[in-house]
């Protein structure tokens, strides 16, 4: 069975671009609830620790330096089928081959900044959830 929730954060390249509510608002129109955000800002160890599941990738190293370089909005989303339908919403990981609509096409930068992350699994999506929100900051 497909869970309800699933984990983003507004990348830093998208704050910088001062995309922040415009990308809130699509993720509101497209049905999803915010049950938990902050804004806040990675150490490079602790955007490390987020995608150590990437540590043998090639861009790993570019991943921690861009993920830690600015502020982030992470969030945590309610909504039926929440992984696979936010994976819809934001698109492809490479925004030139992103569907026309979707929030990487209109504001991101690059395969590596690439506006927001969504989480790719369930378990992804609740392990991500709780790196970044206490059970007192979900609502
Ligand atoms: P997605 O974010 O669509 O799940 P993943 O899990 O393959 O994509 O990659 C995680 C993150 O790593 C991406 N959001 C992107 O920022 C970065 N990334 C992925 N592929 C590349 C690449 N070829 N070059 C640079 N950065 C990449």
């Amino acid at each position: 069975m497909s869970g309800n929730i699933t984990f983003t954060m507004i990348k830093p390249d998208a704050v910088q671009d001062g995309h922040i509510g415009n990308i809130l608002a699509h993720i509101i129109q497209a049905g999803f609830t915010i049950k938990a955000m902050k804004y806040t800002r990675l150490t490079p160890e602790q955007a490390g620790a987020f995608y150590a599941v990437h540590s043998e990738r090639p861009f790993y190293g570019e991943l921690v330096s861009f993920m830690s370089s600015g502020p982030i909005v992470a969030a945590v989303l309610e909504k039926n089928n929440a992984v696979e339908d936010f994976r819809k919403t934001i698109g492809a990981t490479n925004p030139a081959q992103a569907e026309e609509g979707t929030i990487r096409k209109l504001y991101a930068r690059s395969i590596g900044e690439n506006a927001v992350h969504g989480s790719d699994s369930d378990e992804n999506a609740a392990i991500e959830a709780s790196f970044f929100f206490s059970h007192f900051e979900r609502f």
